[in-house]
């Protein structure tokens, strides 16, 4: 691997959010193509973050260190990813549902699966159905992503998977859920497509339902 695509590699790895952006403009100034970048430095940083939190390795302040190294490394990639046409491997949209104001859990999601190549198309907190709905119509993705962390907002998952039948929407998307309240016996009866514990179960499931993963 190329010098600097391992630096940046470990940068993410170690949630080095200072270091990131300046590794990322290097390998550009070498002439290492956008996609590469991502491919073979921060990407190969994440998935060991992945594998590390998996197995008990590390927790989730150090994953959101690193999933921050991996923002501000891709605040300097994404125009340039964008501009030589990449395709990446999918679009979330990704929102926590109506009535519920935490994010912490869903933006670190966010970042996951951002990290794991997908397009993230975030939606905020506080989002009621008809906005995951305009949401989809405008922005067309393979997948919606609802996050939710009071047992009293869980139902607006149901509410809003009904809304998005209701708009005939439902056949183009594969929708998941997670949050603390929620499990996978929630997720079937609601009738989601998959669950995800956590950040990184969650961008792992994301790849599956694309079949990317
Ligand atoms: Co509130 N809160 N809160 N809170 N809050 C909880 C959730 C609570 C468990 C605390 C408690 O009582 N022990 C409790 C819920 C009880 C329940 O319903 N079972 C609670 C309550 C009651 C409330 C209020 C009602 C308090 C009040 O005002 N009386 C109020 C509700 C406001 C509202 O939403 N309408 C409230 C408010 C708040 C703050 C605004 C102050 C703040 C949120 C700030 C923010 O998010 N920007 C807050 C916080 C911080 C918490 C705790 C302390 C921490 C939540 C958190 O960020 N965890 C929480 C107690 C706790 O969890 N210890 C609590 C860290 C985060 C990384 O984990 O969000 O679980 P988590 O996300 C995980 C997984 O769940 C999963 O991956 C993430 C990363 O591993 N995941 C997904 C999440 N979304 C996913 C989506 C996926 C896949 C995986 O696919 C799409």
């Amino acid at each position: 691997m190329n010098e600097t695509l391992e630096k940046l590699s470990t940068c993410i790895l170690e949630g080095d959010s200072e270091a990131a952006p300046g590794l990322v403009q290097q390998a550009l100034d070498d002439g290492v193509v956008p996609k590469t970048i991502l491919d073979e430095g921060m990407v190969v940083g994440m998935n060991e973050v992945g594998d590390r939190f998996r197995r008990g390795d590390m927790f989730v302040p150090e994953v959101l260190m690193s999933a921050d190294a991996m923002q501000s490394g891709l605040e300097i990639l994404r125009p340039e990813l964008v501009s030589s046409g990449v395709k990446l491997i999918g679009k979330v949209v990704l929102g926590t549902v109506q009535g519920d104001l935490h994010d912490i859990g869903k933006n670190l999601v966010g970042m996951m699966c951002e990290g794991a190549g997908f397009e993230v198309i975030d939606l905020g907190f506080n989002q009621k159905p008809e906005a995951f709905i305009d949401a989809v119509k405008e922005h067309q993705p393979d997948l919606v992503g609802m996050s939710a962390l009071l047992t009293t907002t869980m139902r607006a998952m149901g509410h809003t998977i009904k809304s998005l039948e209701e708009a005939g929407l439902r056949e183009q998307v594969k929708v998941m859920v997670g949050g603390a309240p929620v499990d996978q016996a929630f997720a079937d009866r609601i009738g989601a497509d998959g669950y995800g514990s956590n950040a990184v179960a969650g961008s792992d499931l994301a790849k599956r339902l694309v079949g990317a993963g």
